[in-house]
């Protein structure tokens, strides 16, 4: 890593890293969302002190952290993220869930189609029916639970990216 700038302001502790080791390829500055994707462990997986051991998953799996936010989602950026969930049954709970207290929002990269390898690790939105040896299967019980976010295509991965590292898009 060539550069890394921290700061620590109570409450928010925000960790921003843009670097590239392997992949400075003209490709992936063009296209983010097919070789990145974007990762949020959501309030409940902070709350419980999951973030090293949900980061040390995707980490051991050789995808690279690209940049990193801890951050408490205001109303109009999570209605825009879960922009395709408007109307469902679920949609206020999940907006005023996940803007309840910090989430660590990322972006991970690795090979092409990023984005599925980080689904499959995450498991079926259910985690009562996600498989054992994925996050959601190993560690979450609860739908109101289910720890983590993740982009469900390349499309969704740039658009994902795009709202909350502008930089990277
Ligand atoms: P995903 O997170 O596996 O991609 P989505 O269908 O995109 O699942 O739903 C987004 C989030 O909305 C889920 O992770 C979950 O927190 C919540 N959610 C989805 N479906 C339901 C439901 O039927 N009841 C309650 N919450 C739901
Ligand atoms: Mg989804």
């Amino acid at each position: 890593l060539t550069s890394r700038a921290a700061s620590t302001s109570s409450p928010k502790f925000v960790v921003k890293c843009c670097t590239s080791r392997h992949d400075t390829s003209r490709e992936a500055v063009r296209l983010p969302g097919v070789k990145r994707t974007l990762v949020i462990v959501k309030p409940d997986g902070v709350e419980r002190g999951l973030v090293g051991e949900i980061l040390s998953r995707l980490e051991k799996k050789q995808l690279r952290l690209v940049a990193a936010d801890l951050r408490t989602m205001d109303v109009a950026t999570a209605k825009r993220h879960y922009a395709e969930h408007e109307g469902k049954p679920f949609f206020d709970r999940l907006v005023a869930f996940i803007t309840s207290a910090p989430a660590l929002v990322m972006v991970f990269e690795g090979p092409d189609d990023t984005w599925r390898v980080v689904r499959t690790m995450i498991g079926a939105t259910n985690p009562a029916e996600a498989a054992p040896g994925t996050i959601r299967g190993d560690l979450a019980i609860e739908m109101d639970g289910n720890l983590v976010h993740g982009s469900d295509s390349a499309d969704a991965a740039q658009r994902e990216i795009a709202i909350f590292f502008p930089d990277l898009a």
